[in-house]
């Protein structure tokens, strides 16, 4: 038996005990389809969280993926690629008029970036305070940067600074079909619903 199928059997077990007790008035639990349209509201949040090439050279991708995993953040969209000028001009527009912009750009194509969209309650916002301060020199320990650099010009991980923005880089570096929408059998133990 696969592992969904195994968490619909309890979900179905557990509404069946419920019979022979007074609680057997409640409603039954959601099915695991429904559990996004009740609950918690904003569950389905998202940020676009990428290794940078001096994380990825520095083999941090699976630090960077697990710290997220173990956050309780689900993982939707993830690819390894060398990006193009043209994307990171893009991704950078607010910050095309400040003088390190042609060394950024420089050193995000140095090599292959890890690109991700992780998904949850509060995501962006989260991921910030995780990935910690631009400066990595007032990234406090336990952060991604307060733990693993020293510049700010290597700062070796991206997330999106508001949903908006988020929104707006996921669409930049995800195609449509390129985000899986899968239901994760701890949500209804992670959340209230
Ligand atoms: P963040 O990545 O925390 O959202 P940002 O959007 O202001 O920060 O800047 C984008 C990236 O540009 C940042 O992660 C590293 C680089 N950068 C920012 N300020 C810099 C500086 N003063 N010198 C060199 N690189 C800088
Ligand atoms: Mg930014």
């Amino acid at each position: 038996m696969g592992f969904l199928q195994r968490c619909l059997a309890r979900s179905l077990l557990q509404g069946q005990r419920s019979l022979g007790n007074p609680e057997r008035l409640k409603p039954p639990l959601p099915t695991w389809g429904l559990l996004y349209s009740t609950g918690v509201p904003g569950l389905q949040e998202r940020t676009l969280i990428a290794v940078k090439p001096d994380g990825v050279q520095r083999r941090l991708v699976g630090d960077v993926i697990k710290r997220f995993e173990q956050r309780g953040f689900k993982l939707v969209g993830l690819k390894l690629l060398q990006a193009s000028e043209g994307i990171l001009a893009e991704h950078y527009h607010e910050l095309r008029r400040k003088p390190f912009y042609q060394e950024l750009l420089r050193y995000m194509t140095s090599g292959p970036v890890v690109a991700m969209v992780w998904e949850g309650y509060n995501v962006v916002k989260t991921s910030r305070s995780m990935v910690g301060e631009t400066n990595p020199a007032e990234a406090k320990p336990g952060t991604v940067r307060g733990d693993f650099s020293v510049h700010v010009s290597r700062n070796v991980v991206h997330a999106s600074d508001s949903v908006e923005t988020a929104q707006r880089e996921i669409s930049l570096w995800f195609r449509h079909d390129e985000i899986v929408d899968w239901d994760c059998c701890d949500h209804n133990v992670m959340y209230e619903l």
